[in-house]
């Protein structure tokens, strides 16, 4: 019966590996946000990234040049966030640190 303390350690470290996903499958993710010069901009960063399917919670850091949005239905949705971005004219991108 060696297989089950297998299985378990497989489990931590696959748990481990997909930390950003919280219970409830709610997932979070930061982006880097080019083209940001004032509030205002922050603000129509926000509405964009409010307004795609999925998304529960958007903080926008004009000073940080981020935005951290916590989000349900898959990595698939990242895709969409960064086009509702371009579209209100800036450019985003996964952030590298997280
Ligand atoms: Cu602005």
């Amino acid at each position: 019966m060696k297989v089950i303390p297998t299985t378990l350690a497989l489990l931590v470290f696959v748990f481990m590996t997909m930390s950003s996903v919280t219970a409830g499958g709610m997932e979070s993710i930061t982006l880097d946000i080019e083209g940001m010069t004032c509030r205002i901009c922050a603000r129509a960063v926000k509405k964009a990234l409010s307004n795609v399917e999925g998304v529960k919670e958007v903080e926008v850091s004009f000073k940080e040049k981020e935005a951290h949005v916590e989000y349900e239905g898959g990595k698939g949705r990242v895709e969409e966030m960064i086009k509702a971005v371009e579209k209100v004219g800036f450019k985003a991108k996964e952030s590298k640190e997280d």
